[in-house]
């Protein structure tokens, strides 16, 4: 007997051979036989799980696809390309909306009086800190902010425009005509570059006792504009100041996680590395190397002194010396000189002096020669077989704490890692 139920039934049975079809069909074509899932051999039982593994992605099978594949780390020569630290960028705010000019009339109230909303307002421009932001590589050289827009009839007012954001590094200095504007230097700061333009009136706004019907409008500004320079100084406690090969990149490999290039030849690093070094106690020191500098950089030899501006901000100067090298003490006075050429008072900063390579035979007769030449402590260390460098980081630690206790004594918050 026919009953209500059949054409249920019939559907269910003909979606179950569907589906059933639509699995034999993938693992033909997977090269795996039906007959292996049918099979009750142990060599057709693991053929079955074979099976089985293409469907599941927790089988141990699948593990070695879920591995995390490491980035390999960009080359010196690439990361110049990414690594931008000074852009001149073209920012036009948006302009307001129009107010409108219009009348209410509808059957029954031909008179309805001025209905003209106003225009929105133009939308502003912000540069705005994000830590996520490593570099200036990402900004344009023109910004334009969105127009407001335009009032309507039936007193409808335009809608506001909404802001542009630039997201710039910690650590960006924003300049107008060669003059320092503002110091972005904590994560989230803003910064409202230019304005937009205020929206226009509609007629409505006119409206008064001794004007029933008025036609003025007031028309929307324009919004500001402006030619700022932005320009990055990476942000560190520490600073490595030293001559080209002096191993720099090597002591901030040896001291902590980052990985900047380390090679026999001069001016291996071509932008600035910054280092955490961390202690028990969970403060954390960030040290910066920058590329090496030589006797006249300030006139433009080697890489110049252009680098000069990403230690700016450290509050203490690391200055490595290369004891390989004969008179270590020479290039002490040379690279002092030469910050005092970039900014007066710079070589002054708290410092620390690091004579390097301390492991090589003719170190130790340098070392002597240096201390006799310079009256302040030296601490000698090798970052290729870390000798000595635990002296290193607690100096470090001491110059850190003074810098903290400094910046209290001032009132003043210490920027943290
Ligand atoms: N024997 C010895 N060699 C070192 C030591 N530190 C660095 N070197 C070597 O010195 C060379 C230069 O080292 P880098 O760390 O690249 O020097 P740098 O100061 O960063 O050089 P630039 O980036 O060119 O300014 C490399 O071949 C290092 O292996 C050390 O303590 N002992
Ligand atoms: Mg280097």
């Amino acid at each position: 007997m026919f009953t209500m139920s059949t054409p249920t039934s019939l559907i269910r049975k003909w979606l179950v051979q569907e589906i059933k079809h639509m699995f034999w069909t993938v693992a033909d074509r997977r090269g795996l036989g039906a007959r292996t899932l049918v099979s009750n051999s142990r060599q057709a039982q693991w053929k079955s799980l074979r099976v089985f593994a293409y469907f599941s992605t927790s089988s141990s099978l699948c593990a070695k696809t879920r591995d995390i594949q490491k980035k390999r780390d960009l080359s010196e020569k690439k990361l110049t390309r990414y690594f931008v630290d000074h852009r001149r960028v073209r920012l036009a705010a948006g302009s307001g909306g129009k107010g409108a000019c219009t009348f209410h009339s509808e059957p029954r109230k031909e008179w309805g009086g001025p209905d003209g909303g106003d225009g929105g307002d133009g939308g502003n421009i912000v540069v705005k800190v994000n830590q996520q932001v490593k570099s200036l590589s990402m900004i344009a050289p023109v910004y334009r902010g969105e127009a407001g827009e335009s009032g309507g009839s039936k007193n409808c007012y335009g809608r506001n425009a909404a802001t542009t954001y630039l997201r710039v590094p910690v650590g960006t200095i924003v300049k107008e005509s060669g003059k320092i504007v503002v110091d972005l230097s904590r994560h989230n700061q803003e910064y409202v570059a230019v304005y937009g333009g205020a929206g226009g009136k509609g007629n409505r706004f006119f409206l008064s006792n001794e004007n029933r019907a008025p036609v003025k409008t007031v028309p929307a500004e324009q919004g500001q504009e402006r030619i700022l320079d932005l320009e990055l100084r990476t942000m560190a406690h520490a600073g490595l100041v030293g001559f080209p090969n002096a191993g720099k990149s090597s002591l901030l490999r040896a001291i902590s996680n980052a990985k900047p290039a380390v090679a026999a030849y001069p001016f291996t690093t071509l932008n600035p590395h910054v280092g955490i070094v961390q202690y028990q106690d969970h403060e954390q020191v960030a040290v910066a190397d920058i590329p090496g500098i030589i006797r006249g950089a300030h006139l433009n030899r080697g890489l110049g002194v252009s680098f000069l501006r990403h230690i700016e901000r450290c509050r203490f100067l690391l200055f490595i010396l290369d004891l390989s090298a004969p008179e270590p003490w020479a290039q002490l006075q040379d690279l002092r000189f030469e910050l005092d050429q970039y900014e007066p008072g710079l070589s002054r900063r708290p410092q620390a002096i690091v004579a390097n390579k301390v492991d090589l035979p003719e170190a130790q007769e340098n070392l002597a020669a240096l201390r006799a030449h310079v009256t302040q402590r030296i601490i000698p260390v090798s970052a290729l077989t870390g000798q000595n460098v635990e002296e290193l980081i607690l100096h470090l630690r001491e110059l850190y704490d003074g810098y903290l206790q400094a910046e209290h004594r001032a009132g003043a918050e210490p920027v943290k890692w």
